[in-house]
């Protein structure tokens, strides 16, 4: 394709744009460029194509209408962390946490293996908005990939297509270029593969040039790049730059019987529970939970001093494994709508799909793998890390004020993990900064959503290890210096919270899932001064009869362990914590080591 070929036709004048259609054409060398437009005939176009490579399977639309299933290559399956990078000009703004190139190097590496990688493919342009195409800043990138696995999935999880074009031209706006390609070019009269992808996989961010290269891989995180690598990665350093925050949060609108509303958001590590929080259906009579966002929040101090959050996805990409009517009934009736693509999970006879957790377990399946599959198979039907795609539109309790672009005033921030010991169900820090002190030593077992060990306690800062497009110890600094620079009275309360709390048979000492409501009431209560606690070393633990357990099937000892503080684990975790923190050298601030003396004393250290 020559450089002409591919502008014909472009439905824009921005010169960005065009330069960089162009000049990823020239190197990348698709047989063809799509313009895309959102419109439904797009949709049918694409989806149609997929089906005909064998990528999607349509569902049965009597049961699932207008909805897919996919299975990736099972090398393809989860964020590959070791393969991520931050490339900033300087390796020191990458930080110890990232994976870090000089930025020509990369380059030059990836410039070899993009050089002719779309060679029998399309080329598919995606102008997309994250957030509000009406903000004040409206939040531009434009990806272009070969995948129309991509293309349709971010449709799904992103504003995107012609609208946000027009209104890129017309501002002759600034955005975020985003390439990605699966790396596996076809060569003249070469079939393709249902999941094509490549054994080298790079997921590159270049934070000064707000630019992401990625290369090697379909699968969600490391593809849909308006997701973790636009959103968490590169807004990371714009909220730094800019006073703002990019978190791996969900977003909820929490309303009593009483109708008194508040707004909470809550990070959680990948796969440990943000989705099933933000759907909650409460099992105390009267709450009521609406759901804003489930993986991302943007978060500004507005004029009135108070933490203003919005989601700036159009779509949930949750964790398939595990969800069903019980744990997550509002996921349920979301992607029983259809319009949902499902990657990963099990095939039924009937056409529809099924996953681990899922009520009617189907006598036989056709497994992600694409092996015949029973309940008496050995392997699981599903990924561990496979995933519904479906519109957040079709979400029931989806709080109106999702299409608002100022977003919700947030009243409390909580941080979680997954573990087995030592955390309590709930505790409230004590101030600003020793929640920031909480979210910078929050640990958590490791999940499948990244490819790699599985069930390791590790540091997982603020839930966003994987996220943060920068230095992480000044990311801590950046937190420090909101509560500095703001009045801290009017930022959220934050607290810190366990579901995941094991007995001494290795089962979960708290029922989790709707009985969550229990602590979201707790720390409501706590914001508007009516619920009591107890102070301890780590922080404020619910006080006895605070935490509202009427009609909860559990015993008071079950409970007591649930809420207990053993300062001798707490002692264990000592350790750890200074060795994470001497990480960070002299780039840690100090009023973190201030802190870390306080919780030692405390704890008679
Ligand atoms: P990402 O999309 O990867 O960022 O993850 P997420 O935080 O949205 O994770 P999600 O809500 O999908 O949680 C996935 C896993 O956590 C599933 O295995 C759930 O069953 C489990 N989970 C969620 N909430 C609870 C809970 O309250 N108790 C227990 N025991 N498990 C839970
Ligand atoms: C996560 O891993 O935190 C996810 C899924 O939310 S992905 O979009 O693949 O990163
Ligand atoms: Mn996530």
């Amino acid at each position: 394709m020559t450089a002409t070929e591919a502008l014909t036709d472009a439905p824009t004048t921005h010169q960005g744009i065009l330069d960089f259609v162009r000049e990823a054409a020239e190197l990348m060398k698709p047989d063809r460029i799509h313009w895309c437009t959102g419109s439904d005939e797009e949709w049918i176009e694409l989806t149609d194509a997929l089906v005909g490579t064998g990528t999607f399977t349509r569902l049965n639309p009597a049961i699932k209408p207008n909805s897919f299933y996919a299975a990736s290559d099972p090398i393809d399956v989860a964020r590959v962390e070791d393969r991520t990078y931050i490339c900033s000009v300087n390796e020191r703004d990458a930080g110890p946490t990232n994976n870090w190139m000089e930025p020509s190097q990369m380059k030059d590496l990836m410039r070899g293996l993009y050089d002719g990688c779309m060679r029998g493919r399309t080329m598919y342009v995606i102008p997309f908005v994250m957030g509000h195409l009406e903000a004040e800043h409206p939040m531009f990138g434009v990806e272009l990939t070969d995948s129309a696995y991509v293309t349709a999935s971010m449709r799904v999880m992103a504003r995107m297509g012609s609208h946000v074009l027009e209104r890129m031209t017309e501002l002759n706006a600034p955005f975020v270029q985003a390439l990605h390609s699966v790396g596996h070019p076809l060569a003249e009269g070469q079939a393709d593969v249902a999941w094509p992808c490549n054994d080298t996989k790079y997921i590159v961010q270049f934070p000064e040039e707000r630019a992401i290269w990625s290369y090697g891989s379909g699968y969600g995180g490391n593809a849909l790049l308006g997701k973790k690598c636009y959103a968490l990665r590169i807004a990371s350093v714009m909220a730094r730059d800019e006073g703002w925050l990019a978190e791996h949060m969900l977003i909820l609108k929490l309303t009593s019987p009483q109708g008194v509303v508040k707004y909470i958001a809550a990070a959680f590590p990948s796969a440990c529970g943000k989705t099933n929080l933000a759907m909650l259906a409460p099992t105390i009579p009267g709450w009521k939970v609406e759901t804003l966002g489930d993986d991302i929040a943007w978060m500004r101090v507005g004029e009135d001093g108070r933490l203003w959050a919005v989601n700036p996805e159009y779509g949930l990409f949750g964790v398939a494994p595990g969800t069903n009517e019980h744990t997550n009934p509002n996921a349920m009736r979301t992607i029983n709508k259809g319009n949902s693509v499902f990657t990963n999970v099990a095939l039924t006879p009937e056409g529809d799909i099924w996953w681990e957790g899922l009520e009617n377990t189907p006598a036989q399946a056709t497994s992600w793998k694409g092996e015949p599959w029973t309940p008496d198979s050995e392997e699981l039907s599903s990924h561990a890390n496979s995933r519904y795609c479906t519109p957040i539109k079709q979400c029931d309790i989806l709080a109106p004020e999702y299409d608002d672009p100022r977003g919700v005033p947030i009243d409390a921030i909580l941080f979680g993990g997954r573990r087995k010991t030592t955390i309590p169900l709930v505790f409230e820090a004590r101030d600003w900064t020793h929640g920031t002190f909480l979210g910078a030593t929050l640990s958590s077992e490791t999940t499948a959503a990244a490819v790699g060990a599985v069930g390791v306690v590790r540091r997982d800062p603020m839930a966003m290890l994987p996220f943060i497009g920068y230095n992480a110890g000044d990311y801590f600094g950046h937190w420090v210096n909101m509560g500095k620079d703001n009045d801290a009275a009017k930022l959220p309360r934050i607290f810190y919270v366990n579901w995941f709390r094991r007995d001494e048979d290795g089962g979960f000492l708290w029922p989790g899932f709707g009985e969550n409501s229990r602590v979201l009431k707790w720390v409501v209560e706590r914001i508007d001064g009516q619920a009591a606690a107890v102070e301890t070393p780590i922080g404020h633990v619910p006080a006895p009869g605070s935490l509202d357990v009427d009609g909860l099937d559990m015993t008071p000892e079950a409970l007591e362990a649930a809420l207990a503080v053993d300062v001798e684990e707490w002692k264990a975790e000592i350790p750890q914590i200074q060795e994470w923190f001497e990480k960070f050298g002299d780039d840690l601030p100090t009023v973190l080591w201030t802190e870390l003396d306080g919780l030692k004393a405390r704890l008679g250290l």
